[in-house]
């Protein structure tokens, strides 16, 4: 998967991108992510990019000319792509989604800053996406936020840990709690059951507690999980404690 970011500040993206993780994918060739810089698609002089509002008002808006030129000359150096402008305004950005966009081939992320991007560029956009309801400083962050969860949607970009994230059963439930060593911490011990090495109890335990976790906090996802008989029962027992 190749993954183009337009940006004024295109050196953001270095520490992330050097990232164990991101990185090792990048080395091995498994993603690509090239970040570009939005002024060199300018034409004037000065390189400038953004402009006061039309109608008044506090803040700048990016131009249109040197977004577009951007989208036009990425698309004919490396070949049609998906583009995404990351904004408050957009569609929240959620697994699933971030499922979809791990199976294209080209991604073209949007960065904008100040009050946003001039309106006639949402024609060339595919969808405006936003991570989250809060305003940050530019789309910088919401790119790598993407970046990140994309990748690891990639096949073999996690490697051992993989199937975990393939585990489709524990979608849309939040993870019950993990233990490592030492068995007993300033007096607190870890579950007897993950010590047992009893697979199948381990598995129950950890259903069990990824169920209760969900139900206390974010109730609203046990909609969209898909639930099994047992797991309904466990509920009801939560409900009737
Ligand atoms: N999830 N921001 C973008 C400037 C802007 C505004 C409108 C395009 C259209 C954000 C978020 C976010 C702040 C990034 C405003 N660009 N982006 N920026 N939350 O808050 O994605």
């Amino acid at each position: 998967m190749e993954i183009h970011i337009l940006s004024i500040f295109p050196e953001m993206f270095a520490s992330v991108l050097d990232e164990s993780i991101l990185g090792r994918a990048l080395t091995r060739g498994l993603l690509q992510v090239h970040p570009h810089n939005l002024r060199n698609f300018t034409e004037d002089r000065h390189r400038v990019t953004d402009d006061i509002p039309y109608g008044g008002g506090p803040g700048m808006v990016m131009k249109p000319e040197p977004m577009v030129a951007g989208i036009r000359a990425i698309q004919e150096r490396f070949g049609p792509s998906y583009v995404i402008l990351l904004s408050p305004q957009g569609d929240v950005l959620c697994q699933d989604g971030v499922k979809g966009l791990a199976r294209m081939e080209r991604l073209l992320l949007i960065c904008g800053r100040y009050s946003g991007v001039d309106a006639r560029v949402t024609h060339y956009i595919d969808a405006e996406l936003s991570i989250g309801d809060y305003v940050l400083t530019g789309g910088e962050i919401p790119a790598m936020v993407l970046v990140d969860a994309v990748a690891r949607m990639i096949p073999q970009v996690l490697g051992d840990a993989q199937s975990a994230v393939e585990d489709s059963w524990f979608d849309s439930l939040l993870q019950g709690p993990v233990y490592t060593r030492p068995v007993e911490f300033e007096g607190l011990c870890v579950p007897d059951v993950l010590r047992s090495g009893n697979h199948a109890a381990v598995a129950k335990w950890r259903r069990q507690q990824a169920l209760l976790t969900t139900w206390q906090r974010r109730p609203e996802l046990l909609q969209g999980a898909s639930l099994s008989v047992e797991d309904r029962a466990i509920i009801q027992d939560f409900e009737g404690a």
